[in-house]
């Protein structure tokens, strides 16, 4: 069976442990690999290996730097349909979605902070009369760690690694266990692209262990994490005694208002995406919708009309809309909120149901879930649930709805539905989330700061944001006669 090896030092080597973890195809439900269980020793290897290389890293020229990168977008590209398989094998989603998004997406990464280092600039401050000159210069931290979850394995991947190489850092890097193998795939075109050994180092394994390991680790100076929000905590909690950088991207409970003023055939359509795409499973999908109530049982009857056409199917299947969940105590968990939902009284409007696909009886399939709720305050309605299920509800003015959307304690993003300007900028000002999309979803320009406020985490990524994060700033103060 195939095995999934850690990437170290240019090479991909078998974790010290010699353990494997079970790599499941969740299509099929099935296992089809194996991962490498590492452990600390493995993370100490990736290590010194990050150390020994940083010397150099850091002090090659910044168009070299943004060549490497530049070709590994371009690898990336020339490799989509193989890379975009091995998505869709690994997580589940639909393989058009692997193709149309997260591949051209992980390329986009490494072109973007390839480009972006070539811009990024340190200010000067002169103190006019007093024979002072100020200026700040950005170096590279160091060995720094990124960390990514399974919902969007490449794409988030290489968001944190790029910025971080593109500045000059080396890095030791953890796929989720869930879905580790474009990350697996990436080490070889790291070195067809030319990287240096050692820049970029991949461990595989869980994340109480090769995380941890990580984490803890009292030379690896910064941390880039995607994940659920308890294990961020956990994160924290271990980091902050080190005074590590850290940078948290976390879960999200994301409002959708949609006010009776809008382009409602648009909205309508956005708004089955924003719901189901990629199974629910994006931090960025709008899973509670607030819809104004003269148009909520319009909106209800046509929403389940349009979430009913979704192919619920095989991912590798062209006309399937919806794949599998990433993994069966996913699925479980997913369900038990469905059960949770009855018993708050909510009503299902459509969904609910586990599916089974012939051929891939096994697989984790589960129907887009629509849940009429009573009560915002419902657990439902509160928690991250992270799945093809969303709770809708009606609202009748500006003030409540708000005070609806900002009682979860997330805070990522936000949609806003309307074609009045006055109500965009108040609405927009007063939602507490870190990205608010009006009459859009998910459009998004990698120069922009993105990240999340309350327990949706801490820090900004994107753009000079994320070079700002993996560089530290010194002040350089010159005083002259
Ligand atoms: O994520 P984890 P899980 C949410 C979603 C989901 C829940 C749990 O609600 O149901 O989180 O998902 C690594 N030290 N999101 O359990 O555990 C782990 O190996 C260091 C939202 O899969 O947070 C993986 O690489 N690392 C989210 C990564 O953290 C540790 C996307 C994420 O795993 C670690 C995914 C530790 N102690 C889930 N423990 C989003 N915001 O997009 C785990 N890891």
């Amino acid at each position: 069976m195939k095995k999934i090896l850690n990437f170290i030092n240019g090479a991909y080597c078998e974790p010290f442990s010699q353990d494997w973890l079970d790599n499941y195809n969740p299509s099929k439900g099935e296992v089809y690999s194996k991962i490498a269980y590492s452990s600390s020793e493995d993370v100490e290897k990736a290590y010194q290996a990050a150390k020994d290389a940083f010397p150099s890293w850091s002090n090659t020229t910044i168009e070299e730097r943004s060549m490497i990168l530049l070709k590994i977008a371009s690898l990336i590209e020339e490799n989509l349909d193989a890379l975009a398989e091995a998505e869709t094998l690994d997580n589940g989603k639909p393989l058009s979605l692997a193709k149309a998004v997260d591949i051209p997406r992980a390329s986009s990464n490494f072109r973007f902070f390839g480009h972006a280092i070539t811009q990024f600039a340190s200010e000067a401050h002169e103190s006019v009369g007093l024979n002072t000159m100020n200026f700040t210069i950005r170096q590279p931290i160091g060995v720094v760690g990124c960390i990514s979850p399974w919902n969007l394995p490449l794409y988030l991947f290489t968001w944190k690694i790029a910025p971080a190489l593109a500045a000059g850092n080396t890095v030791v890097a953890k796929p989720s266990e869930v879905t580790p193998m474009t990350a697996y795939l990436l080490g070889e075109i790291c070195n067809q692209a030319g990287l240096p050994k050692g820049v970029l180092n991949i461990v595989h394994g869980t994340g109480p262990s090769a995380g941890q390991a990580i984490v803890s680790h009292p030379d690896i100076k910064a941390i880039s994490f995607t994940g659920g929000t308890k294990t961020g905590e956990h994160i924290a909690r271990t980091a902050a005694p080190m005074f590590k950088k850290l940078s948290l991207e976390l879960g999200g409970k994301n409002p959708n208002l949609i006010f009776a003023d809008c382009n409602y055939e648009k909205m309508l359509s956005v708004t089955v995406r924003s719901s189901f795409a990629n199974q629910g499973q994006i931090c960025l999908c709008g899973s509670r919708i607030f819809v104004e109530k003269s148009i909520y049982e319009k909106f209800k009857t046509d929403f389940v009309a349009k979430v009913k056409e979704l192919k619920v199917g095989n991912p590798f299947e062209a006309d399937t809309n919806i794949g599998a969940l990433v993994s069966k105590p996913h699925l479980e968990k997913v369900k038990s909120y469905i059960d949770l939902a009855k018993e708050e009284g909510g009503k299902i409007l459509f969904g609910g149901n586990q599916v089974t696909v012939e051929g891939s009886e096994n697989g984790y399939y589960l129907e887009p879930t629509i849940i009429e709720i009573l009560d915002y305050q419902c657990r439902v309605n509160q928690e991250e649930i992270f799945g093809p299920v969303v709770t809708i509800m009606p609202f009748e003015t500006e003030e409540e709805v708000l005070k609806m959307a900002n009682s979860v304690k997330y805070g990522l993003s936000a949609t806003l539905w309307t074609s009045n300007l006055d109500r965009t900028m108040r609405v927009s000002k007063q939602l507490e989330a870190g990205i608010v999309w009006v009459n859009t979803w998910l459009n998004r320009d990698l120069r922009t700061p993105f990240g999340g406020i309350k327990s949706s985490g801490v820090g900004r990524e994107g753009g000079f944001e994320a070079l700002k994060f993996f560089t530290e700033a010194k002040n350089v103060c010159i005083k002259y006669d």
